[in-house]
């Protein structure tokens, strides 16, 4: 943790901790990707995979991204299904198409055959683009590194890939109860360990994507998968803000307030002052600028920003952001729009 000692106050820590801050603070889910020429510059000549498993490149696009487009905070390129690995899983990507696993997990007896975590090690590349990253990051700018959380991680491994509606990871997570905890279990403990040494290598902030928990109940997210995130969040040191993005969420609000998460990153579903009423004045919010705005023009972009202002008449603990990450066609010059109006508005 020496190197968050040395850190100072960034904007974006400032409104983490519901702090004043002089402007407020932006970054954006996805922002280094496919809309962006000099992502694409690097992906023609490497493999996804081999990207994120070289720290110097993988720092490289993380800095890039965030220059480019002036943010607040960057994050570290990576993704949510390296973790994988650790279990013995084969992530694979295929273009075009996305991530998938070879080996998906549907029983209990398949988990059996994980093999031992080895966390440090299996993804000691992450940590060391974490370092290679805060090295020539600028000292105002944060560094947020991220995970999956488990029910996301567990849709991956179970479907084997995308899917749209993950029918069969709740066929058996729900007809499976055991199967289920003994899956996220496992998931939790290496998460634990995976994003408490991202700290470690210099990420001033956590986020925790929870991509798929939208399709789950009340109740199944309260029994089945709530205890997990509250283990997670306990885990970690709580002068590290910890973000939770729960996508399609705002059902469980009252149930994800339990997290006692920094921040919640919330989707475009809901108008943000209804969900920071949910989740409560005592906590920062992010977001929720929905992604297909950027697909837009600046009027509408602006129109829409201007909005989300009168919502939260300035008010501090909040972090501007999509509630979903970048399209891959959105224009970069929308994305640049939005950084500059977004700071020079809140000036
Ligand atoms: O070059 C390419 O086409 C690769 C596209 C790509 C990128 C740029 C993938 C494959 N992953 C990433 C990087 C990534 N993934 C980052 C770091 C970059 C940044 O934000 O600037 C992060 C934070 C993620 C997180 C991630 N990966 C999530 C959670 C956020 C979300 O979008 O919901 C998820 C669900 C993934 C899985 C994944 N990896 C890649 C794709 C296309 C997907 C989604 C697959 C699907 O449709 O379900």
């Amino acid at each position: 943790m020496t190197l968050n000692k040395t850190m100072p106050n960034t904007q974006f820590l400032k409104a983490c901790n519901l702090q004043t801050t002089d402007h407020t603070p932006i970054w954006l889910m996805r922002q280094a990707g496919r809309y962006m020429k000099e992502y694409q510059a690097v992906r023609k000549h490497v493999k996804f995979l081999d990207l994120c498993k070289n720290p110097e490149l993988c720092a490289e696009v993380t800095l890039t991204a965030r220059e480019k487009l002036s943010v607040d905070a960057a994050i570290i390129f990576s993704d949510i299904l390296l973790i994988a690995n650790t279990l013995g899983l084969e992530v694979v990507f295929k273009e075009p198409g996305g991530p998938s696993i070879i080996n998906p997990v549907r029983s209990v007896k398949d988990i059996d055959l994980f093999k031992a975590p080895d966390v440090l090690n299996d993804l000691s590349y992450v940590f060391e683009a974490l370092k290679i990253t805060r090295k020539s990051l600028p000292t105002d700018i944060s560094l947020i590194g991220f995970a999956g959380a488990p029910f996301t991680l567990a849709c991956y491994i179970i479907e084997g890939g995308s899917s749209t509606n993950y029918n069969l990871t709740k066929q058996l997570m729900l007809g499976d109860k055991e199967f289920a905890h003994k899956l996220l279990t496992i998931l939790t403990d290496i998460t634990i360990t995976y994003l408490n040494e991202q700290v470690k290598n210099g990420a001033d902030t956590i986020q925790l994507f929870d991509s798929w928990v939208g399709i789950l109940s009340s109740h199944n997210f309260k029994e089945l998968v709530l205890p997990y995130l509250i283990k997670i969040r306990n885990s970690m040191d709580k002068s590290i803000p910890f973000i939770y993005f729960g996508n399609g969420a705002s059902h469980l609000y009252t149930q994800i307030k339990n997290i006692n998460a920094t921040v919640y990153s919330i989707d475009w579903r809901m108008d943000l002052d209804t969900a920071w009423d949910i989740l409560g004045h005592d906590t920062a919010i992010q977001g929720n600028l929905d992604p297909s705005i950027l697909l837009t023009d600046f009027k509408t972009i602006k129109s829409e920003v201007e909005l989300i202002f009168k919502l939260i008449n300035f008010r501090p603990g909040f972090i501007f952001n999509l509630g979903h990450g970048i399209l891959p066609k959105t224009p970069f010059d929308n994305v640049k729009y939005l950084v500059d109006l977004v700071h020079s508005i809140s000036k």
